[in-house]
């Protein structure tokens, strides 16, 4: 029987509690409830030594595979070539991209670790899904190794575009690694023809669309857009909970009948929190009838600790919350409520449908999984409604939200004060439009589609 193995660099695993799984664990662990399977990866800890076999252990119809990983080498791997040179290139931020030989050397060899822990559990009908930009290389060193399982890809950030991309000096490496896979999966339309523009370079000897093989000569790989979905009717069965956990019950106390702006993102430079707190500051001061009007709660769980960057941008947000605090606040009002920690799914949801106002503002994202779980969290006789960042994948399926550029801070409060205003006819129009949408492009919708390519690819080899 065709099993479904799913590698990660991060397995959210069930025995241990994750309150803000990210958005790749998400969507993996969507994927796999649904068709049952293996998902191997590292389970979060490190270890001075080398780390030792995989772990399993059965839960429902997932097996999870985990293994440890060595603290320097976990260094130079995640917090060093994947989260410093990567990340920022995938997001267009070349200020905070840095890249170190070392660092790509320790990627590379955390790759090669990765792909010699897998291969004893592979069996030969397996079907194998890779996961995001830690893990580029790894069908490379699976074949190197000898295996013939179809391999797919999944890239759930941006795929920049090649001006952008080149300036990462081992990029066209990058490029012939993907290429060594069978589906090559991103969100988008635009990722897409950033890839097919990128793989046709000269410096990489030009791959063309009627050529497309991946290190042998009876191989071609598939790039097409598979755009990642949630599970719009579990949103709203949380949702619709609301004014049950005592999370919430507080919550709607303190609002006092208060208009909510919700934001909930990882705290991330990349989700554009300094430029959002700034259009809040904006908004009260251009539209001065909302102080004592609306409340902006911004949940912001830590990540990446250990990256200067991310410890930077704390700071910040703890400047920016206490400087607008501190210039609009009342006695029995302030503005922004600045939340640096994690909350459980049921209670985000919750807060989500209790909202006048989802704001979405990454300053670039590959998909941003909040905004389609905001609008399946609404009530769909009075929902709230979206504002959306231009330069997040989701825009280009929810067009109906109230797209904003999240670099333009009058735009943004402009675009807030739409949404505050918008009437209720309106609101529910594009609520419905977009609830189409989402239910068009489900969990289980990328889910199938991409198991069905790699099922595909096995037919072509035959
Ligand atoms: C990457 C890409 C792409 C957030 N805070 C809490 C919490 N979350 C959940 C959200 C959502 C997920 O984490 C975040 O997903 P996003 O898509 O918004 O963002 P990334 O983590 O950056 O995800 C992104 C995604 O992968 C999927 O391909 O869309 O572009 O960057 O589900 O609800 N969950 C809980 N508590 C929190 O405090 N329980």
């Amino acid at each position: 029987m065709t099993r479904l193995v799913a590698v990660s660099n991060r397995v959210a695993q069930p025995t241990i509690e994750s309150k803000s799984a990210g958005g790749l664990s998400i969507g993996v662990l969507s994927a796999l409830k649904e068709h049952g399977g293996v998902w191997f990866g590292w389970n979060g800890k490190t270890t001075d030594g080398e780390p030792g076999d995989p772990k399993i252990e059965q839960v429902g119809n997932i097996t999870y595979a985990t293994i440890d990983l060595n603290a320097v080498s976990f260094d130079k791997f995640y917090n060093g070539f994947s989260n410093t040179s990567l990340w920022p290139i995938c997001h267009y931020l070349l200020g905070f991209f840095r890249f170190d030989r070392r660092e790509y050397e320790e990627y590379r060899h955390v790759n090669t670790l990765f792909a010699n822990k897998l291969l004893p559990l592979l069996q030969p009908d397996d079907i194998i899904w890779v996961h995001d930009y830690h893990l580029i290389p790894l069908a490379s060193e699976l074949r190197l190794a000898g295996i013939k399982n179809p391999i797919g890809f999944f890239l759930h950030v941006p795929f920049p575009d090649i001006e952008v991309l080149r300036v990462l000096p081992v990029y066209t490496q990058l490029l012939r690694n993907l290429c060594a896979y069978d589906v090559i999966g991103f969100h988008t339309p635009g990722d897409l023809a950033a890839f097919n523009e990128a793989i046709n370079q000269k410096e990489i000897g030009g791959i063309h669309k009627a050529d497309r093989r991946n290190n042998s000569p009876d191989r071609h790989f598939r790039a097409d857009v598979f755009p990642i979905g949630i599970d719009v009717d579990n949103c709203y069965k949380l949702a619709s909970t609301a004014r049950q956990s005592d999370n919430t019950k507080r919550m709607i106390h303190h609002l006092h009948d208060r208009n909510l702006i919700i934001g909930v993102d990882r705290l991330d430079y990349s989700k554009g929190l300094e430029e959002r707190f700034r259009a809040i500051e904006r908004l009260l001061q251009n539209y001065p009838e909302n102080r004592g009007q609306v409340s902006y709660i911004q949940i912001a769980p830590k990540t990446r600790a250990g990256i200067r960057a991310y410890d930077d941008i704390r700071h910040t947000l703890e400047q920016a919350t206490g400087e607008i605090n501190g210039e609009f606040a009342d006695i029995d009002w302030i503005p922004i409520r600045y939340l640096n920690r994690a909350f459980d799914r049921p209670t985000l949801m919750e807060f989500f449908h209790e909202a006048s106002v989802g704001l979405v503002t990454p300053i670039r994202d590959g998909m941003n999984l909040v905004a389609k779980e905001f609008v399946a969290s609404q009530d769909p006789d009075n929902p709230g409604v979206l504002v959306l960042s231009l330069l997040a994948g989701a825009a280009s399926e929810l067009t109906d939200a109230v797209l904003v550029n999240p670099y333009d801070i009058d735009g943004v409060a402009n675009g807030i004060q739409v949404a505050l205003t918008m009437p209720l006819n309106e609101r529910k129009e594009r609520h419905a439009s977009m609830i189409e949408i989402l239910r068009r492009n489900d969990i289980t919708t990328w889910r199938t589609h991409f198991v069905d390519a790699l099922m595909q690819a096995r037919e072509n080899l035959k």
